[in-house]
């Protein structure tokens, strides 16, 4: 099948008499392949190397805050990445912020930005200086995202240069703080606060939206709205299947680490993309059990001719969805309907969970990555937790075909990794990479689940390994960025020491690779010789 793809395409090109390198050059419009979330792409001739230092191979570099937390988007000739305004590119938009950036693709320039103040009411909603750490997804002229105070957002990818479109208008008011300086947050661990609606300014004075701010076409309060309770940061990554959209609701703890004070609210749910309008939500009651929080986005896949939405639950079981069905009632909220549930870590305590706090021998297994999808299997790492939980740690093949409880019978191989992860792995046809937060990256039979090679890396892996042009491309919490070869053997292409950690993965559209340090973002293409 891929050789008669690759066959017909060869076919196009030369019937056309336009043969291009470049021939694979797509936009990468949503973090992983659509949407199995493999990290992986068709792009070529990418680089092997490359020097911010000297310029070689840097086609532009752009200043980012101080802090990003976000995988670089590239769609219609627009760059998007979220980070925080430790650089403020706007003199209106001072102190601490999320931010979201719209980059034009071949200069690297600044065409907008979205700009949210913090919460303030209690520096674990919203973590100081984190920024935007959700990973945007486009579609046509729609930019999909969730903001820093956890409101999932629909931008128009011009921004306000055209005007405001609506039907949402008040971008004012969203972008104006409480205090124009920012209020200090308050850290008063078991305080009874809760997540509050934006405050006006104490003078009433809003900001003026111009033309380097984002346009907000409509918004969805996930705390408002759905009822969840934000933790430390939103993150999440949107799934688009025809108009509805599907996100994990970043739904968490307290900040006493012991508590989940939205139990009934949903950790995952369906919006309407015309509309933001709340669809459906899942019916799993996974609440009570979210060991920290509800941070791994959805994937989908078709499984013998059947679309399923595949989650990994903050209380570390892996569930498929059917999508919800073409036509819902106005107003109705469907309750998606469960295909399969598979207990990552079944062993582990189920019952008062947030007593395993700090634990680092015993605890519930948290799912930080996306569960990937590749010939009717998916691949899923998780296990304990980086802050609070145990260091056991595995990558799972599971059969995706099954039915029903599957954890006994749905286990293909298992594979014990280093120390916890964060990464979502990268499964090219039989090998299967994957990174963790014990300083090691692997490759392992995708098949089989046996070892094949391991590559122990300096720092922390918070990104997911990426794998396009036959190479693997992570980067990580000590700011070294690696360059491995896609092979059953290990070959180091390249080391390079970036100076910043990194946490975004990298992505490749176009011909040209990006690459996000805490600070810059770096769009590196193969120089012609
Ligand atoms: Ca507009």
């Amino acid at each position: 099948m891929r050789q008669n793809l690759f066959q017909l395409t060869l076919g196009c090109c030369l019937a056309s008499g336009a043969w291009n390198p470049h021939a694979y050059a797509t936009d990468q419009p949503q973090w992983g392949e659509a949407w199995s979330r493999n990290m992986i792409s068709n792009e070529r001739s990418l680089p092997e190397s490359f020097d911010p230092k000297t310029g070689r191979n840097i086609k532009w570099t752009a200043k980012l805050g101080t802090q990003t937390h976000s995988t670089p988007i590239v769609a219609r000739g627009r760059v998007y990445i979220g980070t925080n305004n430790g650089e403020p590119r706007d003199p209106k938009h001072q102190g601490d912020r999320g931010v979201f950036m719209c980059l034009d693709e071949k200069t690297g320039r600044l065409l907008w930005q979205f700009v949210v103040p913090k919460r303030d009411e209690d520096a674990y909603m919203d973590w100081p200086q984190m920024g935007m750490s959700s990973t945007a997804t486009v579609e046509n002229e729609r930019v999909y995202l969730v903001d820093n105070r956890g409101a999932v957002v629909c931008l128009d990818a011009k921004g306000m240069v055209n005007g405001n479109d609506g039907p949402f208008r008040d971008e004012a008011a969203y972008l104006t703080p409480p205090a124009t300086a920012g209020s200090p947050p308050r850290q008063v661990i078991g305080a009874e606060t809760r997540p509050e609606p934006l405050r006006p300014p104490a003078d009433g004075k809003l900001l003026a939206p111009g033309p380097l701010d984002a346009d907000i076409l409509w918004k969805f309060d996930l705390v408002a709205n759905a009822g969840i309770w934000p933790h430390d940061a939103a993150h999440s990554s949107i799934l688009i299947h025809g108009n509805y959209l599907y996100l994990n609701t970043a739904n968490g703890v307290d900040n006493t680490h012991k508590r989940i004070r939205a139990p009934d609210a949903p950790s995952l749910i369906v919006l309407d993309k015309r509309t933001g309008r709340l669809v459906a939500r899942d019916d799993e009651h996974i609440g009570p059990n979210v060991f920290h929080n509800t941070w791994a986005s959805p994937s989908l896949a078709k499984v013998k001719g059947r679309s399923l939405i595949f989650f990994g639950g903050g209380n570390g079981v892996v569930y498929a969805f059917k999508p919800v069905r073409a036509n819902p009632r106005p107003e109705e909220v469907l309750r998606l309907e469960k295909v399969f549930q598979f207990d990552f870590d079944p062993t582990a305590p189920k019952t008062a969970v947030h007593k395993y706090k700090s634990n680092r021998r015993e605890s519930p297994s948290n799912i930080y990555g996306m569960p990937v999808f590749q010939r009717n299997r998916l691949y899923v790492a998780g296990g304990g937790d980086i802050w609070w939980g145990k260091n056991e740690a595995w990558l799972k093949c599971i059969d995706a075909t099954k039915i029903g409880e599957i954890t006994t019978n749905g286990l293909v191989w298992l594979y014990p990794l280093e120390k916890h992860v964060m990464s979502t792995p990268a499964v090219k046809d039989d090998l299967a990479f994957i990174a963790d937060c014990g300083r090691a990256f692997h490759c392992v039979n995708a098949n089989t689940g046996q070892p094949l090679w391991k590559h122990e890396i300096k720092g922390e892996a918070w990104a997911s390994p990426y794998v396009a042009d036959g190479k693997v491309y992570l980067g990580t919490r000590s700011g070294s960025f690696y360059v491995f070869v896609a092979s059953r053997e290990k070959k180091v292409l390249a080391e390079l020491e970036l100076g910043n950690p990194i946490s975004a993965t990298a992505t490749a559209a176009n011909g040209v690779l990006y690459i996000a340090t805490m600070s810059d973002l770096f769009a590196i293409q193969k120089r012609a010789e």
